[in-house]
């Protein structure tokens, strides 16, 4: 994988000052900003912060248990609550927008109507600065489907990258049976940029009954446990496409977020140990900025496959 990073901060249009994004759904900022005040603002751990994702409908999301502890990873079956567009815009937006970083804004609809109406609207606001489109809620029964086969994805996102302008970042589910053919397809269909990995379809047993412990039956597996797999999906969707990849699943360090680097990605992004340290995002881009600082940094194994595109072969140091 030597050589394997690309030295751009661009997601398209979207300019970061750093390489180190949040999940989205990992780091509440409202509440942050309740709990830290103005030193959030001052020392903000994100180049650009993801909101959690919105629907057009409010959700009340999924009936308890939503959280289960694996070894070294968490499942999560929350299932998409929010306030819903009209609720987002109203209350969340004007407090996301005091941040002092780019917003992107994660939207996800259960038709193509539902992802053009959000779309449409999100990227008419001037405070939103990109879209990504969660095609890989792994929790809820009905849509969300549409990151799984490269047939449905491409079509959306054609249908939607007319709509705006704004940079469209998809967000891809590692539960695909080709990843790097979904991967292609949202590139087909006007994507700027991708993100990966959503979480592992995965369930727990409750020890008590012997029966599926969340409430929905099954979840999204994150947290260091997934890591070597979304490292592997990182490098193939890298390997396939021309765009910037947004690297992310178990990050925990800047070692960590530096393997993502060497594997393809051009940024990352610190998701379920924001819920263990709330500054990690900060650490993590500490840490990874003294690795890049590093001579040599980027040599960290052998190459695994040549670069598809001169963008993708430059050295992480470099
Ligand atoms: O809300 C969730 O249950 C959820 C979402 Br939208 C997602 O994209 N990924 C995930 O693991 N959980």
């Amino acid at each position: 994988m030597t050589g394997r990073a690309s030295v751009s901060r661009r997601l398209g249009a979207l300019a970061l000052e750093h390489p180190v994004l949040n999940g989205s759904g990992t780091f509440d900022a409202i509440a942050a900003l309740r709990a830290f005040g103005p030193a959030l603002r001052e020392r903000f751990p994100f180049s650009a912060f993801v909101s959690k994702t919105i629907t057009v409908a409010p959700r009340q999301g999924n009936p308890p248990a939503r959280l289960w502890e694996a070894p070294a990873g968490l499942i999560n079956s929350i299932g998409l609550p929010n306030k819903g567009l009209d609720g987002f815009l109203a209350h969340d937006l004007p407090v996301l927008a005091t941040l002092p970083v780019p917003l992107v804004v994660s939207v996800a609809g259960f038709t193509h109507e539902e992802f053009a109406q959000l779309v449409e609207t999100v990227g008419a606001d001037g405070r939103v600065a990109a879209i990504e489109l969660n095609v890989s809620c792994p929790n809820v029964k009905s849509g969300c489907v549409m990151g799984a086969e490269p047939r449905e994805t491409l079509p959306l996102v054609e249908r939607l990258r007319i709509l705006t302008s704004k940079p469209l970042i998809v967000k891809l589910t590692p539960n695909a049976s080709d990843v790097g053919a979904v991967a292609e397809a949202a590139e087909a269909g006007g994507a700027d940029a991708l993100s990966l990995i959503n979480t592992l379809r995965s369930m727990a047993v409750d020890p008590a009954s012997g029966k599926p412990w969340l409430g929905a039956g099954t979840g999204g597996l994150s947290g260091p446990a997934v890591r070597a797999v979304a490292l592997e999906q990182v490098e193939a969707v890298a390997a396939r496409t021309s765009l910037p990849v947004v690297g992310m699943g178990g990050i925990r360090s800047g070692r960590d977020a530096l393997d993502f680097l060497a594997a393809g990605a051009t940024a990352v992004a610190v998701g379920t140990e924001n819920f263990r340290d709330p500054r990690a995002g900060d650490r993590v881009r500490r840490e990874l900025a003294e690795l890049l600082a590093t001579p040599g940094a980027g040599r960290v194994g052998e190459s695994a496959a040549p670069p598809k595109t001169a963008s993708k072969s430059a050295s992480i140091a470099g």
